[in-house]
Order: structure tokens, then C-alpha cells, then sequence
């Protein structure tokens, strides 16, 4: 007990011991669940990370916050208020303690999931797309906390790269500026989360899982504590198509500005509007973009579990 709150965040007795024998565990955000994807598809989706992750041997850790507990190990009761309660909010690093206050249930964002989970040492944080800079940022002037967070945060983040409706390369001249280092999976090219290939180039490619453990061991020998990001692209007969992404993102963008969607709203309106205008095509997409990082990640953890013990050993 640290003063007179007891320390969070709550971790889960499997996350717990998992962590304790050195064990893989792969940290999973909520927000994607409780305003990134439609229900009830959400709650299939929240379970089917967990499963994918125990099937390859990982502890899943799913993180939010219940009845103003931030968790780490979500039960399954917890992910399905999170999925289904019409009165789930966003939460995002600033909004913990006051969540907590107010005794909320929220989904966690990438800032807020990833704060959790380094907290409880974990290692590994798979997600679907980060937050980044908005287009039209020079008058708005959003952009996500989940980069100035993942600067002074050390985790492993795999992702489809930054979500497309934002302001690409000025999202990968932040997280330059922020020490955020950004590796391509097997390509040297910057995905764009319902895209393959953002066109932008990347300075770094890694192509397995064990070199990125490797990269961890090194980062931590060196003293860097920000994060890795692991860009991570669909296959580009997985992707959306273009054409159809570029029109209705424009619609999208067009309907947020008409409605004067502001903060933290604006991403689960655009999210929402893409999902409306493709037929759902858009939430498929988002489906295999989060699956292909969750498997990614959970070799990650694998390789990092790997590499600690042999160190351990020697
Ligand atoms: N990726 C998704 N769906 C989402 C998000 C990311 O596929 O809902 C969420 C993440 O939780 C991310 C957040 O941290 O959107 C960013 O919100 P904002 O732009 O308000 O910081
Ligand atoms: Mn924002």
C-alpha cells in the first residue's frame, strides 16, 4: 500500500504468475473494444485475441479500468461490460485518477494501455493502429496522447502503423521528435492500418522475432526508455481496397468538420463513419489488422521470454 490508495493497477493472478515464472505475456488495449468496433462483433473479437494468444502459449493481459480499478488481466465478466455497457468511456493517461474517483468503467487507449501494462511489467502490447497527428492538425491541433505517452513509456508496440485518417508523415516526424524508434515487419515501408503501404519509407526492418527481442535486449542495455513501435502491415489482399478507402475516409473527414467533432471523439466518429459507408468491409479489416499484431506480438513474447531466461542462465 503506497499512502493511502492501494498501488494500481490490479494485475490478475494468471498475468501475475505468468510474469513471475517469465513467462510470454502480451498486454491487449480496450478502447478498441469499447469504441473501436461495433458491438457485439467487439466482444467476439475482445475473446478471439485472448484465444489466439493462449493457443500460441502467451498469458493475455487485457487492460481497462472496472468500477474505477484499472485491471490488467481482464476476466471474462470485465470484457464483456466493456464491450456491452452502454456507459463505458475513453480513458486515456490524464483521465485515470479521475476515472478511478468516479468509480467508471473505460476502455483503455494505446497512452493509457500501455502506461498499465509497463507498470506491471510487461514487456509486449499489441494493438490495432495508434493514435497520431490529425489531418488538419495546423488549425485543430490533435494529436494523440499516445505519442507523447510512448515516449517515456518502455514497451514493445505492435501495430498497422498509425491509423490512416490521420497525418501520416507528420505523425512519423512526432514520433521521431518524441525518441519513439519505428521498425517495419518485414518491410521498410510505414503501413497505414486499413492500408498496406502508407508510402512512406522507414529507416529500419526487422525480419523476425527474435531479432526484435534482441533489439529489446539492446534498447534496455542502452538506457532507452521510450517505446519500440513494430509496424506491422496486412497483406495487401487483406487491405481495403483504396479507391473505396480514399472516398469514404474524405466523407468521413468532411462529416467530422460538419459536425464539429472534437477530442477524444473524433477518432471513434471517424472509425464509426468508415464502418457505416463500407458496409462493414472496414470493420473486417480492422479484425485482420488487430489479428495479424496479436499473432506477431505473441511471438515477440515468446522471443523475449526465450532470450531472458537464457540470459538468466548464463
Ligand atoms: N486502433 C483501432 N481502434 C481504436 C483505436 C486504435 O483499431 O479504437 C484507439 C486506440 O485506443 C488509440 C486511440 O489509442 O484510438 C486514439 O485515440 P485519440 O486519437 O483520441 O488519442
Ligand atoms: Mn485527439
Amino acid at each position: 500500500m503506497v499512502g493511502f490508495m492501494a498501488t494500481v493497477p490490479e494485475v490478475s493472478p494468471a498475468v501475475r504468475a505468468a510474469l513471475a515464472a517469465g513467462r510470454p505475456v502480451v498486454a491487449l488495449e480496450s478502447t478498441i473494444i469499447s469504441h473501436g468496433l461495433p458491438r457485439p462483433a467487439n466482444l467476439a473479437a475482445a475473446r478471439s485475441f485472448e484465444e489466439m494468444l493462449t493457443e500460441a502459449g502467451v498469458t493475455p493481459a487485457t487492460i481497462g479500468v472496472i468500477d474505477g480499478v484499472p485491471k490488467v488481466g481482464l476476466d471474462g465478466r470485465d470484457l464483456e461490460r466493456i464491450a456491452l455497457e452502454e456507459s463505458v468511456i475513453k480513458v486515456s493517461v490524464r483521465d485515470l485518477g479521475l476515472a478511478m474517483i468516479a468509480k467508471r468503467t473505460a476502455g483503455t487507449t494505446v497512452a493509457a494501455t500501455s502506461t498499465l501494462a509497463a507498470r506491471a511489467g510487461i514487456r509486449v502490447f499489441a494493438t490495432g493502429g495508434l493514435g497520431g497527428v490529425h489531418r488538419g492538425f495546423a488549425e485543430s491541433l490533435d494529436e494523440s496522447a499516445d505519442l507523447t505517452v510512448l515516449a517515456a513509456t518502455p514497451i514493445t508496440i505492435v501495430s498497422a502503423g498509425v491509423k490512416s485518417i490521420l497525418d501520416i508523415p507528420a505523425t512519423l516526424e512526432r514520433l521521431e521528435t518524441h525518441g519513439v524508434a519505428v521498425v517495419g515487419y518485414r518491410t521498410s515501408r510505414f503501413p497505414a492500418f486499413y492500408l498496406t503501404d502508407s508510402g512512406q519509407d522507414l529507416d529500419w526492418q526487422l525480419d523476425s522475432a527474435a531479432e526484435i527481442a534482441a533489439v529489446m535486449a539492446a534498447r534496455d542495455a542502452v538506457g532507452d526508455t521510450a517505446a519500440l513501435l513494430i509496424a506491422n502491415p496486412l497483406p495487401l489482399d487483406k487491405q481495403l481496397d483504396p479507391a473505396l478507402h480514399d472516398q469514404v475516409l474524405n466523407e468521413a473527414l468532411a462529416a467530422a468538420a460538419g459536425e464539429n467533432v472534437r477530442g477524444k471523439a473524433v477518432t471513434p466518429f471517424l472509425l464509426a463513419y468508415m464502418q457505416r459507408a463500407t458496409e462493414g468491409k472496414s470493420v473486417e479489416v480492422n479484425l485482420d489488422v488487430a489479428r495479424g499484431n496479436v499473432a506477431l506480438a505473441a511471438e515477440i513474447a515468446t522471443a523475449w521470454a526465450a532470450l531472458a531466461t537464457k540470459t538468466a542462465d548464463a
